[in-house]
């Protein structure tokens, strides 16, 4: 990395560059990005801060709601309505869509996020994160209809995760740039551009522990990567699981590797645990930026086609070559 300039002139850049960065666009995500700092001074509190521990409630997942949810998904909205540029929000710790006040400007973007994911995290004070996605509102009224688009419609995506560094990790379709906060100066300094995931790995993401529970294909999958070099893949694998896929997902993006959150048969009638709206969606397209690929097991994440809001999805992510094996089993076995 050359010299190093600050998102502000990333931004700028991007503007000149052949495909513009719209300004309503560019100000969405330096007020997402000044958002994500407010998160993290909240977040990196911890005990100092009376901000661990749950806030009493469920979200509309049916999950208790950590008060550091709660507090990233405030700061998210209260900095997002002002400034004209959205028409709506989605999040995942609210039932419904979120309208920008009438005595506001409305915008044409629609902003879906996951205000703090990997919570259970928090208290244990490992990596989490927030993760966004960015829509172009289509016209008329915004409702929760207004939202369900595929996620190849996303003009923008990104996440921060609060870790060791304060990373913003974003794209706006011209690949995938990373910016680390430098708390001395209080702004996002462009680290890493261009990211690219390896095609190939040794390294998977899973909960082992639902192993009783999956499809054949991502038990024949994860048995291969286990029998190591005596196996049909000739080496050996190794593991993560940090149960925060931001954190997980960074990982990915830094040095390669598959992560799957796959069907399972505890809770049959649910395609998967990970939200597809505003985890997998997201994620989806700066994996795909980073020439990785992403798939439910059949199809492109990014090519379903939403029924509500708050679907789930089943996630197979990360190095190519390791996603269309995983895709193949499962197309074999269909
Ligand atoms: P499990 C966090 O709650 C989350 O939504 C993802 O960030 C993470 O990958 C997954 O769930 C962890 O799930 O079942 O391993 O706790």
């Amino acid at each position: 990395m050359s010299k190093r300039i600050s998102l502000t002139q990333y931004l700028i850049e991007q503007q000149r560059g052949e495909a513009q960065i719209p300004a309503q666009l560019r100000l969405l995500i330096e007020v997402v990005a000044r958002a994500c700092k407010s998160i993290a001074i909240s977040v990196n509190k911890g005990a100092l801060g009376d901000v661990l521990g749950t806030a009493g409630s469920e979200n509309v997942q049916g999950e208790v709601q950590k008060k550091l949810d709660i507090i990233a998904n405030e700061v998210l909205i209260e900095a997002n309505e002002w400034g004209g540029h959205l028409a709506g929000m989605a999040s995942e710790e609210m039932d419904d869509m979120h309208a920008v006040p009438m005595h506001y400007p409305q915008g044409e973007y629609l902003l879906l996020f996951d205000p703090l994911d990997g919570s259970s995290n928090i208290d244990v004070n490992v990596s989490i994160g927030t993760i966004f996605s960015v829509l172009k509102h289509k016209g008329g009224d915004v409702t929760n209809a207004s939202f369900l688009q595929p996620g190849t419609d996303q003009v923008c995506a990104g996440y921060c995760v609060y870790g060791p560094q304060t990373t913003l990790v974003l794209t706006v379709g011209r690949g995938v740039a990373m910016f680390t906060l430098d708390r001395e100066q209080g702004s996002w300094v462009l680290t890493a551009d261009q990211i690219k995931i390896p095609e190939d790995t040794k390294e998977f993401a899973i909960n082992m522990s639902n192993m009783r529970h999956w499809d054949a294909p991502v038990k024949r999958y994860i048995d291969e990567c286990l029998q190591g070099k005596e196996g049909v893949r000739g080496k050996d694998f190794n593991m993560r699981w940090i149960a925060s896929m931001v954190a997980d997902v960074h990982r990915i993006l830094t040095r390669g590797g598959i992560f799957m959150y796959p069907w399972d048969k505890r809770e049959p009638n649910k395609p998967g645990k990970l939200r597809l709206m505003y985890e997998a969606n997201p994620m989806s397209f700066l994996v795909e930026q980073a020439g990785g690929a992403s798939t439910n097991g059949l199809q492109r994440i990014m090519e379903v086609q939403p029924g509500q809001l708050h679907e789930r999805v089943s996630v197979v992510l990360g190095s190519k070559n390791e996603v269309e094996r995983v895709t193949a089993y499962h197309r074999e076995a269909k």
